[in-house]
């Protein structure tokens, strides 16, 4: 009786699993077709355009050119939307019209000559921090690149190889993949452009990662939540059992704080104006939160100093700023504990902008550093956070506040100023939740 039970249980089972395999397949299938119908072909889609430096987006149709040698076309499925992606573009040297976006995930389309990376069907994550490995050397529009060379690939990930082109919004050879309908030049942003249906980037620039995860989500692995995740565990490596703050408590100020609570910290400090963000923060791991306009005695040094032992020199081992703010990142360097305590610059401040401190902060032997995607190199690590995510180690989910129709993209942009959203996600695909 037993056995005849189990059997079944293993035959229903089996026949569970191949009709889920064969759904995949035939879901995979499908999606090749249709890409095939579209090698080599340019692409007309929607697109967020912004024209001029200041002002809304407009959904446009554009036409997005075939890849070339060592580029990657991608059908976009989701986009996070951050401050970085509205009126002050990143680089001075940024050129308009573009398609602006930099937190996607998305399905590669087809590929370019040369590339042997990333395959067609693969579930990629564009990236605004390229990873060549110095494997491009004798590629025309590429070359060395002593970021990548194996002696320094420990020791940062900012690669270098294709930093010019990029900046200007165009693709290594000098030109740029989008047009409008009647054939002018669209740029394309941090090597990105994740607010078009389909976008082309270098393969360098392409993170592949697992295809059981959400792509309508996890492009938001494309930046902030990597950033404030790796700020604490690639490039401080925070130790357990100490004391971290985070002055700042957006979608990067909470990532750190999901950082240090997995880094093992015995508290987690989190410094916002804005209380209403604290409930999320404590969700995330932070066990005490301070406003610096309504502390106790009015001094935020005295506040921390007090809190990490009281002694002279005491403060957290560890802070963080993700604000963008010269006088909160001062702070966070002068608040930090003597003779060991390291301070991390998340934020980007206002272009021009100088930071200021005495030196001998330094000779007491408080360290400065600063992070670039939290000093995530995409091709090789990105893949695994998502692998996290999936194994319910990594938030995502709880970072998006809203979704929103391509269409409604200036929205996704008020909500965001006005401090309601997080995160928003733009669904590229006409609602598509792949
Ligand atoms: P956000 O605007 O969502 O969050 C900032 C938070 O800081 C808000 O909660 C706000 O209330 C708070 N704040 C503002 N002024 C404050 C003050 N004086 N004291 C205390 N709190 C204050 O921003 P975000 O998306 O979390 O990004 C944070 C910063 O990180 C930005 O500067 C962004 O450009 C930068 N960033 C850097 C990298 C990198 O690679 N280094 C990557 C992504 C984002
Ligand atoms: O290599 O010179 C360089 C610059 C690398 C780009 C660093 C960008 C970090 C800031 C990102 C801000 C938000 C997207
Ligand atoms: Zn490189």
């Amino acid at each position: 009786m037993c056995v005849i039970l189990y059997s079944k249980i293993l035959f229903n089972s089996f026949i569970y699993l191949y009709n889920y395999i064969s759904v995949c397949v035939c879901v995979c299938n499908i999606y090749i077709m249709s890409a095939i119908a579209t090698e080599g072909k340019v692409i007309t889609c929607k697109a967020a355009v912004q024209f001029e430096r200041k002002g809304e987006l407009q959904i446009v149709d554009v036409q997005v050119a075939p890849p070339k040698r060592l580029e990657v076309r991608i059908k976009i499925i989701g986009s996070g939307v951050c401050h970085t992606d509205y009126s002050e573009p990143l680089y001075a040297s940024q050129q308009f019209p573009v398609i602006l976006g930099h937190e996607g995930g998305g399905i590669v389309e087809s590929i370019g000559e040369g590339v042997t990376s990333v395959k067609v069907g693969d579930h990629v994550i564009p990236l605004y921090i390229p990873e060549c490995r110095n494997e491009y050397e004798n590629e025309p529009n590429y070359g060395f690149c002593c970021y990548c060379t194996k002696k320094n690939f420990a020791k940062t990930n900012l690669c270098g190889v294709i930093r010019g082109p990029q900046g200007k919004g165009v693709m290594p050879d000098g030109t740029s993949r989008f047009s409008t309908m009647d054939g002018k030049v669209v740029h394309h942003f941090m090597g990105c452009s994740t607010f078009s249906q389909y976008t082309v980037c270098p393969e360098i620039s392409v993170a592949v990662v697992p295809k059981e995860a959400p792509l309508d989500k996890i492009g938001l692995l494309g930046c902030g939540i990597t950033t404030g995740y790796g700020a604490v565990m690639n490039t401080i490596k925070v130790e357990p059992d100490t004391i971290g703050a985070v002055w700042g408590l957006g979608g990067v100020g909470l990532a750190v704080i999901m950082g240090l609570k997995e880094a093992g910290c015995r508290k987690i400090v989190a410094i916002d104006i804005n209380e209403a963000k604290f409930p999320m923060a404590k969700d995330f791991g932070a066990t005490d939160f301070v406003n610096p306009k309504t502390v106790e005695g009015g001094d935020l040094g005295v506040y921390l100093n007090k809190l990490c032992g009281g002694y002279p020199g005491a403060g957290p081992d560890y802070t963080f700023e993700a604000i963008g703010n010269t006088t909160t990142m001062r702070q966070a360097l002068e608040y930090c504990h003597k003779g060991w305590g390291k301070s991390c610059i998340i934020g980007v401040a206002p272009e021009g902008k100088e930071i200021a401190t005495r030196s001998f902060q330094m000779v007491i032997g408080k360290e400065w550093h600063g992070t670039a995607f939290g000093g995530t190199r995409g091709r090789t690590q990105l893949g695994g956070y998502v692998q996290k995510y999936l194994d319910g180690k990594l938030k995502v989910d709880e970072f998006i506040t809203f979704t929103f129709p391509l269409k409604d993209i200036n929205e996704a942009f008020h909500k965001l100023h006005s401090g309601e959203a997080l995160r928003s996600v733009i669904l590229l695909q006409d609602g598509a939740n792949m």
